[in-house]
């Protein structure tokens, strides 16, 4: 399945070579989009200069720090654009770990969407603080128990959506950044009637550069639930899709 790897990056200089090194090694299926802000460190130059030697890597550039979820919405539009089967995202900073990658090739022939879970089966998290594990396990806890989706991991962003998911889904609609940003791809497509898999990852805490997670994104998180809940009159279960 053609697939198109999506990497936003902001400051991954130190991370990103390696990272479509070991993404491209997976499978000749895949090609890689690193969508960057204008990261001060030059990781947008440097993206550059390595798609100009592989025409597997294609680069876009935003003129500053628009945030997560723009940036994949960006993403999506540009791979809808063209003939890719699959388009995945995935964090320049290894802690999504590449060799994971065909697993979810190999799940998205049954599924809709693949969601990459670390608390499915147990809880694989190396090197988190217990503060930020805790924050993340009950944040996932709290989406359940607020929109009846049945998913462990709704924040995590190691994830494939397969074309016609994105084509069908209102991207214009989406509108949070952090993590609210997979909870609500998640709970669109859910609602959809997508059939939504999850297989287990485990997640590893970035190894260099630093990390972009604020307060306000905690927040956004919270609240944004509660505005998906809403808009969809709090409706718990989703009706089957009717095959295509
Ligand atoms: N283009 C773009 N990429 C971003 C932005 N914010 C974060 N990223 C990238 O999104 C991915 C996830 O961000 P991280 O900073 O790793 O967030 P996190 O995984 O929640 O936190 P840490 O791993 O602790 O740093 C990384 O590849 C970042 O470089 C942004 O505003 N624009
Ligand atoms: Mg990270």
């Amino acid at each position: 399945m053609k697939t198109l790897v999506i990497v936003p990056t902001y400051n991954e200089r130190e991370n990103l070579p390696r990272l479509i090194e070991a993404v491209l090694a997976t499978t000749p299926e895949v090609e890689m989009l690193i969508v960057d802000d204008n990261s001060p460190d030059g990781t947008g130059g440097l993206a550059d200069e390595i798609a100009a030697k592989n025409p597997r890597v294609h680069v876009m550039h935003r003129p500053g720090k628009l945030g997560l979820g723009t940036a994949y919405i960006a993403g999506f539009r540009w791979a809808l654009e063209r003939d890719y089967e699959a388009v995945m995202e995935m964090d320049a900073d290894f802690s999504h770990d590449p060799r994971e990658l065909p697993a979810f090739l190999a799940a998205a022939k049954d599924a809709d969407v693949v969601i990459g879970s670390r608390y499915k089966q147990g809880v694989r998290v190396v090197d988190w603080p217990l503060r930020r594990l805790l924050l993340s396990y009950g944040a996932s806890r709290y989406v359940r128990l607020i929109t009846g989706m049945p998913i462990h991991d709704p924040t995590g962003g190691f994830k494939l959506f397969r074309r016609h998911v994105l084509a069908a889904l209102n991207l214009e609609q989406v509108h949070s950044e952090g993590y609210s940003f997979q909870i609500e791809m998640n709970y669109r497509c859910w609602m959809a009637g997508f059939r939504l898999v999850e297989i287990p990852i485990t997640f590893v805490d970035r190894r260099v550069g630093v990390s972009k997670i604020s307060r306000r994104i905690v927040w956004e998180a919270l609240w944004v639930v509660w505005r998906l809940a809403a808009a969809h009159g709090f409706r718990r279960r989703t009706k089957p899709r009717p095959a295509a």
